[in-house]
C-alpha cells in the first residue's frame, strides 16, 4: 500500500487501454491514488507540463515525479511496490514478458486500431490480415490461464486492448475455432477481479472508442 507520505496521482482518459494497464497495475498492488481526467481535445497544462514529449496520457506522478508510457509505468509500480509481483523473478522470464509487451505495443495496437476504424475496406482488411498474424504469435505464447502461465502478470495487462477492440468493434476475432486459447484468456482476463472492477462499463468505452476514431479521421483529412 502507499504509505500516507507518499502521492500517487494517474493523468488519464477513461476508456484508454494505455490508462487502464496502469490502473489494473495500481489496484493489483493496492495503491491509492488521485485520479485526474483529462481531455485529449484541449490537454491540461499538467499534461503538458509532466509529459512534454508526447503529451499523451497516461501519466503517473509520484511523490511529484512524473513518468509516462504505460508499459515503463507498470514496471515503476512493479519495481516500487513490491506486494503482488507483476513481472517474474527470473531474468529470463523477465526479458521474455518484456518482449511479448512489447510486441504486443509494435505489432497489435496499430492493426487493432485501423481493423476497428478504418473506412477504406482495403486498408481495413490489410490491418486485419497484420492483426491475425500478430494474434496467432501470442495464441502460441499461451501456455497457461495467463500469459506467464496460472498467474497473472505483466503480458496481460499489456494485452488489454485486445478484449476491447473485439468488444467494441465487434470484430470477431476470438472465435473459439480460430483463436481458441485467447478466446478463453479473454474470458479469464475479463473474470479476474481487479480487471472486473477497473474496467469502465461497455458504452463508456465504446464513447471513448468513438470520439478517438472521430478525431483521427478528423486529423486525416486536414
Ligand atoms: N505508447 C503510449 C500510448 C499512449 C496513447 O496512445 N495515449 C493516447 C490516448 S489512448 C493519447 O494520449 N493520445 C493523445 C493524442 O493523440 O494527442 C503508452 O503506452 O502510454
Amino acid at each position: 500500500m502507499a504509505s500516507s507520505q507518499e502521492e500517487v496521482t494517474l493523468l488519464g482518459v477513461v476508456g484508454s487501454p494505455f490508462l487502464h494497464r496502469v490502473q489494473i497495475a495500481l489496484k493489483l498492488k493496492g495503491v491509492e491514488y488521485k485520479y485526474l481526467e483529462d481531455d485529449l481535445n484541449n490537454k491540461s497544462d499538467l499534461l503538458l507540463k509532466y509529459n512534454p514529449v508526447y503529451k499523451m496520457i497516461p501519466v503517473l506522478v509520484h511523490n511529484e515525479k512524473p513518468i509516462s508510457e504505460s508499459l515503463v509505468i507498470v514496471e515503476y509500480i512493479d519495481d516500487t511496490w513490491k506486494n503482488n509481483p507483476i513481472l517474474p523473478s527470473d531474468p529470463y522470464q523477465r526479458a521474455l514478458a518484456r518482449f511479448w509487451a512489447k510486441f504486443i505495443d509494435d505489432k497489435c495496437v496499430v492493426p487493432a486500431w485501423k481493423s476497428a476504424f478504418m473506412t477504406d475496406e482495403k486498408e481495413k482488411e490489410k490491418a486485419k490480415e497484420e492483426l491475425f498474424e500478430a494474434l496467432s504469435f501470442l495464441e502460441n505464447e499461451l501456455k497457461g490461464k495467463f500469459f506467464g502461465g496460472e498467474e497473472f502478470g505483466f503480458v496481460d495487462i499489456a494485452a488489454v486492448l485486445i478484449p476491447i477492440i473485439q468488444e467494441i468493434a465487434g470484430l470477431q476475432l476470438f472465435t473459439s475455432e480460430k483463436f481458441p486459447k485467447l478466446s478463453k484468456w479473454s474470458q479469464d482476463f475479463h473474470n479476474h477481479p481487479v480487471v472486473n472492477e477497473v474496467m469502465p462499463p461497455k458504452d463508456q468505452l465504446f464513447a471513448y472508442f468513438k470520439a478517438r476514431a472521430q478525431s483521427f479521421v478528423a486529423k486525416r483529412k486536414n
